[in-house]
């Protein structure tokens, strides 16, 4: 039987087939994932599995993914998927409490790995700043629809709604910025737990402690719990300037091929940075995320080491 994992809580996944709802384990306790993983399955995931008894099954397969939205797991020490096989992801912030970051929208954009985004900014109820303005209009610039929305007064809740018609949506943003409380805006029959603000640190206090996807009419939500500090995932490197889309003509002139932007010389994409081509602000939060993998896994420095081979051979 087929279907696709709508929750994972300790090893037990709900999975939603044509044949109704159905709590699995993973046969064997481990699937086989050609990289590993901080977890096998996550909420998105297509899967086979055995039917055990009216309401129970076992996993054993995880299906090939078509996308998926991965985050670094700094305590596991390895990439997390937060939802796979979606639509869009929706960069959930909020204008204030906590205060809007565009170095978290940054994160993830990158976190979603090819995956289209489009930017909410929740809580507009409350005013924005003139700063906050022009950084969401930059991103409007940048070709990413930006939605100002208010899941409290239910501003804009019916453009964000038709724009996600026939899509299945993932959730993401920091805790607090209201993520549940939309999903139960855009789906009234839903009451997702919501949680009032730490009132001494402005921030959220990770009410949602897991994914869950849940169906809307005519569309699907994936509700992620919100992390204090986004790590981007481990991998190559030079992967992370495709969330920086300014980046791309420039670094087509990098005398460097394999330019990360950083210290190389004759770096164009520094070069539009000094000539204020690039907001500085969206290269510092480049180079905050580049600089973030130092250190942490060996195995994206090997591949480091080996295309700064390449390039002194290409050189
Ligand atoms: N003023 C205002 N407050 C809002 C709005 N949307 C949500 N909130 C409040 O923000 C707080 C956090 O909301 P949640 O929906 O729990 O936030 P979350 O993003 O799901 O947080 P985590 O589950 O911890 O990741 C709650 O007190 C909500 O009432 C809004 O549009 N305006
Ligand atoms: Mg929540
Ligand atoms: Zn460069």
């Amino acid at each position: 039987m087929e279907g696709t994992v709508t929750r994972g809580i300790n090893n037990i996944y709900t999975v939603s087939s044509p044949d109704g709802t159905f709590l699995c384990r993973i046969k064997g306790k481990i699937l086989e994932t050609k990289e590993p993983e901080y977890n096998p399955l996550a909420v998105g995931d297509h899967v086979q599995f055995n039917r055990t008894s009216d309401a129970e099954g076992l996993i054993t397969l995880r299906l090939p993914r078509r996308n998926c939205f991965q985050r670094w797991n700094p305590k596991g020490l390895a990439n997390q998927t937060m939802a796979a096989n979606v639509d869009l992801v929706l960069a959930v912030c909020s204008v204030e409490s906590p205060p809007f970051r565009p170095r978290f929208i940054d994160r993830v954009i990158a976190c979603s790995r090819g995956i289209e985004v489009a930017i909410v900014v929740n809580k507009s109820d409350i005013l924005y700043t003139e700063d906050e303005l022009e950084r969401i209009e930059l991103y409007r610039k940048l070709g990413y629809q930006a939605f100002s929305v208010s899941a409290k007064t239910g501003e804009n809740i019916d453009v964000l709604k038709a724009r996600i018609q026939g899509l299945t949506v993932a959730l993401v943003g920091q805790s607090g910025v209201g993520k549940s409380t939309l999903v139960n805006s855009l789906i009234p029959s839903q009451s997702q737990k919501t949680g009032e603000l730490c009132e001494k640190y402005n921030r959220g206090r990770h009410t949602t402690t897991h994914s869950t996807m849940i169906e809307g009419e005519g569309f699907v939500l994936i509700d992620t719990p919100g992390v204090r500090e986004f790590s981007v995932w481990h991998d190559d490197p030079h992967l992370i300037s495709d969330a920086f889309v300014e980046f791309a003509a420039p670094s087509e002139k990098c005398e460097y091929h394999l330019c990360l932007h950083d210290n190389e010389p004759g770096c164009e994409v520094k070069h539009e940075v000094e000539e204020g081509l690039i907001d500085p602000d969206r290269y510092e939060s480049y180079i905050r995320m580049l600089h973030s993998l130092d250190d942490k896994t060996p195995k994206w420095r090997r591949a480091l080491e080996k295309d700064k081979e390449d390039v002194k051979k290409d050189y």
